[in-house]
């Protein structure tokens, strides 16, 4: 599976650091929605769904997190712990999220706005679809 790990330049001067997100540049779309979830409790997973058609980008802006990306037929795990760095997560993608650190602030950038409809929280229908993807795919 390939995994997007956007670097964000960091502009940086004795007073401190600065990254700049601009939607089409640096992040690959239209941002339509920010959220950021902060105060994780420690031992809690959060995730597990992945999207129909939502594309979005992960930034640990302080503390750190582990990722859980999985495409039906692969699953990888990374940490995110670097304020200058997005991660990308494409269309049906499964994610989870988990060993937040206490100071964990989690920001995601949207390319829609929030929509359950497009939420898929159940694995096995998440591994039907990407099976079914894949076979469209090949046609
Ligand atoms: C994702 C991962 C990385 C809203 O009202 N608006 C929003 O924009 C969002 C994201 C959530 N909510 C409400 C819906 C739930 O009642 O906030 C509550 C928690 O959302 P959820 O359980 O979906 O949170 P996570 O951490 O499991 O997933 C979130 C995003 O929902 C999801 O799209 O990719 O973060």
């Amino acid at each position: 599976m390939d995994i997007k790990l956007i670097r964000l330049q960091t502009h940086g001067d004795e007073r401190g650091s600065l990254v700049a997100l601009e939607q089409e540049n640096n992040i690959p779309f239209e941002i339509k929605r920010v959220y950021y979830m902060f105060k994780t409790k420690e031992g809690v997973r959060r995730g597990f769904h992945a999207h129909h058609s939502l594309k979005q980008v992960a930034i640990a802006v302080r503390g750190s997190c582990r990722f859980v990306l999985d495409n039906g037929s692969e699953r990888i795990e990374l940490l995110l712990d670097n304020p200058a760095q997005g991660l990308l997560i494409d269309t049906f993608i499964w994610r989870e999220m988990y060993e937040f650190s206490d100071d964990c602030v989690l920001m995601v950038l949207a390319d829609q706005n929030y929509d359950e409809t497009d939420y898929v929280r159940n694995y096995s229908e998440f591994l039907e679809l990407t099976s079914k993807e894949e076979m469209y795919a090949t046609l």
